[in-house]
């Protein structure tokens, strides 16, 4: 590339993103357009696992895809323009991807690997092998660092507001190096209030082994011209400050240095004691805090007396620095507006949306899922059956067992009535077409209406308005008649007075020995005389005959209001129940025919009577040709 090798990262930089990490990108792509990059700094993801796809980003308020690779390989010879990865790898997975990413040093100069607990042995390989081809590896067990207004490794910086707070947007002049990925948060904050901020900032991990180390860094930040400050944030264990004092006593390193060894609360312990990072223990007197900070301060850092007194040092440096003219101080730019996350702002309180829908009856957003307030333990709990958990998700209320024993019999007794009705045939129909189980099941369901099934609601309606007006049977039925109307809910194809539906004389005896009142009943049974007076086959069916008790379970159960039982009847409530029932059976007939392997069905055309006599001749419209 056309950037100098101590400059791995400036705003036209592009990277890979090893892993599924939508999150990490979203938040880097944020970063990118906070910084006023003209392209995200993502190229691609690369991912071996699902396949290749695309996946959608926001880009400021806009939105943008990003097309994930299965291979390395793939992702390089896409896009020559990218030369890092932040490797996001488990650390399980990391050494086999590292080593596939450093096949293509060629190209790609720079890794970052975040992952934590990468076993020593494979760490220190990739070290070697990296350094062998020339690729800077930050990390492991890091968050990786960044480079205000131009670039940023991951998650490094934290929220977004906190990169705003931080100025991370635009470019400051002081280069630090840490361990750590909170205390780079730390460090951008101090600088940003006491410096005109960071100029880039690297978190080299907390391993024993990482993959670069401070010196490797500070040596960029002293041959980059932009950079004008250092700042060394070291920690107890390990030595590498003292080879970053060699560089300063040898004059490789001649910018002012602010640096601070982390950890000299370590001698009020009386054993030795393990820091959070798997480095962080003093082997010998040299590797603590202490003999780090005199070291340090003999050879010319700036070193605090304290950890709390670092801003006031940073700011006394930097404050020299322009005195003497090597800091310009630029004016400050507006900080830029990031489109905050919807999510994100409704947590916060920030906005509020009217909802598109609203639901009243089962949530399951709380550690329970609740039936219309009811939770699913006390279901079982209390026992309420199925015709308590339809009487909770239909009628949003407990009802008396007399009246959920009644639904659970509806149901049972619906549940399927042979294959040679309508719903049934369809249904065997459509699963001996190869449709599979709902396909059939709503093919029996669409069968379902006004002639078979469906009659239960105008039922309830055309009996209970008959009888509320005062009409008698007969001249309920006469009026029927004369209006050219059947009467919903009377009348069978094959059941009779002589040959009557088992199924209606099971309702009637439950109804009668356990409703409070059955008066409407009694009303259609009273009309039942009248037409089977006329026929035998007009008696009361099975739709009427429940749908009739169901009208005298709403209106004298106590457990409704009149206005909320005619509300029922009108919404068509009454037919669920046949819907419900019936699709035990139809069910049942779709997995009978699949067992059967039943073949696919044509009606014998001689059951069928074609005529088309009536049809005139087709006439051509338009000129022939
Ligand atoms: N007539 C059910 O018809 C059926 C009359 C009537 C006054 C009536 C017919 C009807 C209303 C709708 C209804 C639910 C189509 C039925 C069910 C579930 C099922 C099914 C299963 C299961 C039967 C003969 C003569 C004519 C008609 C007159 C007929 N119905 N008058 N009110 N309601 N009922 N559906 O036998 O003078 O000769 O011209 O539409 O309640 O679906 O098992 O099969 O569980 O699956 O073909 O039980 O009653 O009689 O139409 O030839 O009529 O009676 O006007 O008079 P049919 P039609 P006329 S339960």
């Amino acid at each position: 590339g056309s950037r100098p090798a101590y400059r791995p990262f400036d705003g036209t930089t592009r990277s890979f993103v090893y892993g599924l990490q939508p999150r990490a990108i979203q938040g880097m792509l944020d970063f990118d357009y906070s910084c006023g990059r003209k392209t995200p700094s993502v190229a691609a993801m690369i991912y071996p696992f699902g396949g290749h796809h695309i996946q959608k980003f926001y880009w400021g308020t806009k939105e943008t895809l990003l097309p994930v690779y299965t291979t390395v390989d793939e992702a390089v010879a896409k896009h020559p323009d990218t030369d890092v990865v932040v490797n996001f790898a488990s650390s399980r997975s990391v050494y086999s991807s590292t080593l596939e990413i450093l096949a293509f040093s060629s190209q790609i100069r720079s890794i970052a690997i975040i992952a934590e607990g990468v076993p020593e042995r494979h760490a220190r390989e990739l070290l070697w092998r990296a350094k062998e081809a020339g690729v800077l590896v930050i990390g492991p067990a890091t968050v990786g660092g960044i480079k205000p207004g131009c670039f940023r490794i991951g998650n490094s910086g934290g929220m977004m507001d906190n990169i705003i707070a931080s100025k991370l947007y635009r470019a400051g002049s002081v280069g630090y190096v840490s361990k750590s990925g909170g205390m780079s948060n730390e460090l951008n904050n101090i600088l940003s209030l006491v410096t005109n901020g960071t100029y880039e900032g690297i978190a080299i991990g907390g391993d024993r082994y990482p993959g670069s180390t401070f010196i490797d860094h500070l040596l960029r930040y002293e041959a980059d011209p932009q950079c004008k400050m250092l700042v060394l944030l070291g920690e107890v264990g390990g030595v590498e400050e003292y080879r970053v004092i060699q560089a300063v006593k040898e004059k490789r390193i001649t910018k002012p240095i602010v640096a601070w060894a982390i950890g000299t609360c370590a001698k009020m312990f009386d054993t030795e004691v393990q820091f959070g990072h798997a480095g962080s223990m003093a082997d010998s007197e040299m590797e603590t805090a202490d003999a780090k900070n005199k070291a340090m301060r003999a050879a010319g850092f700036v070193v605090p007396e304290t950890f709390e007194e670092l801003p006031h040092v940073l700011k006394e440096t930097y404050e020299g620095l322009v005195k003497k003219g090597v800091v310009v101080p630029q004016a400050e730019q507006e900080p830029p507006v990031i489109p905050m996350d919807y999510k994100w702002a409704q947590e916060l309180g920030l906005i509020r949306k009217p909802a598109a829908f609203i639901s009243t009856i089962s949530d399951e957003r709380g550690q329970e899922l609740l039936y219309a307030g009811m939770r699913i333990s006390d279901v079982f709990k209390e026992d309420i059956g199925l015709g308590g958990v339809v009487s909770l998700l239909w009628f949003k209320r407990r009802l008396p067992s007399w009246a959920t024993k009644f639904i659970e019999m509806v149901l049972m007794l619906t549940a399927d009535h042979g294959p040679a009705v309508s719903g049934a045939m369809n249904t065997i129909v459509a699963s001996r077409a190869g449709k599979d189980l709902i396909s059939s099941l709503a093919s029996g369901l669409l069968t379902i209406g006004s002639r078979f099934g469906g009659a239960l609601d105008e039922a309830a309606s055309m009996f209970s308005q008959a009888r509320d007006t005062g009409l008698t049977p007969r001249e309920f039925v006469d009026n029927s008649r004369k209006a050219n109307k059947l009467i919903s809910g009377i009348g069978h194809k094959i059941k009779s007075v002589n040959n009557p539906d088992l199924r209606v004389e099971l309702v009637k005896e439950y109804v009668r020995k356990n409703f409070p009142s059955h008066s409407l009943l009694d009303y259609a049974l009273a009309v039942e005389k009248v037409t089977t007076a006329k026929k035998d086959t007009l008696i009361l069916n099975v739709d009427g005959c429940i749908a009739v008790c169901f009208v005298d379970l709403l209106r004298d159960s106590g457990a409704f209001t009149a206005d909320e039982a005619d509300e029922y009847i009108k919404i068509g409530t009454l037919n669920g129940l046949f819907v419900l029932g019936r699709s035990i059976g139809f069910i049942g007939h779709h997995l009978d025919q699949k067992r059967l392997r039943a073949p696919l069905y044509r009606h014998p055309a001689d059951d069928i009577f074609i005529n088309m006599a009536d049809v005139s001749q087709p006439r051509v419209l338009g000129r022939m040709q």
